[in-house]
């Protein structure tokens, strides 16, 4: 298998928790991102994928792009240990919590991209749009929180609900939006996903990928 992925990439932290934690060789190839000049995109990428997005996986003649369907092919494709509960509805929860990483946590990271990490100097910032951004994450952890309640982990087991909400707030971290630490079952939540060995191996290279950006940040381990 060959992965396409950005250790910068809220998306491809997904498939990339997912194969560590599944121990799946494979090889990659990284898709730069910088300030100056955004995504630089290998030519084959527009091919492999009509979004010309990442991350996509290659698997022989299959070609899977879309984190959420990549992590529901490798699912399948290698089982053990599984990403999903195994009730019915049980999945069904675990989907709407992978889609709530997806869709109401990650598109928050634009804005404090734009004006946060671009803009260090807060009088520069909209203060507006950073002020909403923090609201709508601040909803979602409380959101968060609440249906972690006693669980270990956001469906009882380790799951793609937990890959896909802990990347996005691991990114929000660093510029300003980390989970305030009255959201105590979030805080245990990130602690025990940080030290976790699949995640820990992401966070290496996140932290590698990041060293020059990471001046005023805020590391996810620090509110746990
Ligand atoms: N729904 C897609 C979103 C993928 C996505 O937005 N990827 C970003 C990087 S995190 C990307 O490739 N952006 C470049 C572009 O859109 O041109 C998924 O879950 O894989």
């Amino acid at each position: 298998m060959k992965l396409y992925y950005s250790p910068l990439s809220v998306y491809s932290a997904k498939p990339r928790i997912a194969m560590f934690e599944k121990a799946i060789a494979h090889e990659t190839q990284v898709v730069n991102w910088t300030p100056a000049t955004g995504w630089i995109k290998p030519e084959e990428l527009a091919r492999l994928n009509p979004k010309a997005q990442i991350p996509v996986l290659v698997d022989g003649e299959a070609v899977i792009y879309d984190s959420t369907i990549i992590l529901e092919y490798l699912d399948e494709r290698v089982p053990k240990p599984a990403l999903f509960p195994t009730g019915v509805a049980e999945r069904a929860r675990c989907r709407i919590l992978e889609d709530l990483g997806d869709t109401l946590l990650a598109p928050n990271l634009g804005v404090l991209v734009r004006e946060v990490l671009l803009k260090p100097d807060p009088a520069t910032r909209d203060a507006s749009a950073v002020a909403q951004t923090k609201a709508e994450l601040s909803r979602q952890y409380q959101r968060l929180d609440r249906e972690l309640g006693k669980r270990e982990y956001l469906c009882g087991e380790f799951s793609v609900a937990d890959i896909s909400c802990f990347s996005p707030i691991n990114i929000a971290s660093l510029m300003e939006g980390a989970p305030s630490p009255e959201f105590r079952n979030v805080a245990k939540w990130l602690s025990r996903m940080s030290n976790r060995p699949s995640v820990a191996r992401y966070l290496a290279e996140f932290s590698e990928a990041t060293a020059p950006l990471r001046a005023s940040s805020q590391p996810v381990s620090a509110h746990a």
